[in-house]
């Protein structure tokens, strides 16, 4: 896959990009990321890329004209198109669900605002699908960015050790991850449930997804809601 950043702070992905499985998985070949600022695609003498908004009010508005210029740069760079997204505050919740669709794309290109938001064009004229991290605001679109990233590349095939399965991830049966544990089996007197204990790996995994139910009808009732009109009808009474 190829991912391109748009920004106005590219150096602000350095360091989120040279660790872990992110730097291992560029290495690797499994992703490339290729970052671009905005700024380059200015066309006045003081760089502009933002304006005052139309009809008055707060703040800046970044102007389409630069980033329309740096997405159809990017995109001749390659045969394969890119799939726009613009990350702002307004856009469709990113979900585990979503992260699966876009990690199955050949091409991404993220673009990542400042100021108060942007010119409408951006949006309708790039086709872009306008995509938020959560519900709150961030100063800017780096850091969703960055999120974003972190979870489709490790979806990637051959991203994660063997050992470690996108399977078993909070989210990916509908529902939260079980609690873990690892040794001591006493700490602070606080001790491992005997099952984890008992070497009986059928009560393991009934006890494992008794406690991923609970946990998620107690902290996420919105998560355990559409997992169990998710379930078949005769599940629905066991739980
Ligand atoms: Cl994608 N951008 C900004 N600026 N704030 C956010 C966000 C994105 N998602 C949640 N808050």
């Amino acid at each position: 896959m190829r991912i391109d950043v748009l920004t106005l702070f590219p150096e602000m992905f350095d360091a989120p990009l040279s660790y872990s499985i992110l730097k291992r998985a560029q290495e690797q070949d499994i992703v490339k990321i290729v970052l671009s600022n905005i700024r380059d695609f200015a066309t006045d003498s003081y760089r502009k890329v933002d304006d005052k908004p139309y009809g008055g009010g707060p703040g800046m508005v970044m102007m389409p004209g630069p980033v329309f210029d740096c997405v159809e740069h990017v995109q001749a760079q390659t045969e394969e198109p890119g799939h726009v997204i613009l990350l702002t505050p307004q856009g469709k919740p990113l979900t585990q669900h979503k992260v699966v669709e876009l990690s199955q794309r050949p091409r991404l290109i993220l673009i990542a605002g400042r100021y108060e938001g942007f010119d409408e064009r951006i949006r309708t004229g790039l086709n872009a699908e306008a995509i938020s991290i959560g519900d709150y605001v961030l100063s800017g679109g780096e850091l969703a960015a960055m999120v974003l990233i972190d979870a489709v590349v490790r979806l990637m095939p051959g991203a994660l050790g063997d050992e470690d399965s996108p399977a078993d991830d909070s989210f990916s049966d509908g529902l939260l991850e079980y609690p873990q544990y690892t040794r001591p089996e006493v700490f602070r007197d606080m001790k491992v449930p005997d099952i984890l204990l008992s070497g009986d790996h059928g009560k393991i995994a009934q006890w494992r997804k008794e406690q991923s139910i609970q946990r998620t009808k107690q902290w996420r009732p919105d998560v355990y809601e559409t997992y169990l009109q998710s379930q078949p009808a005769q599940d629905k009474k066991k739980i």
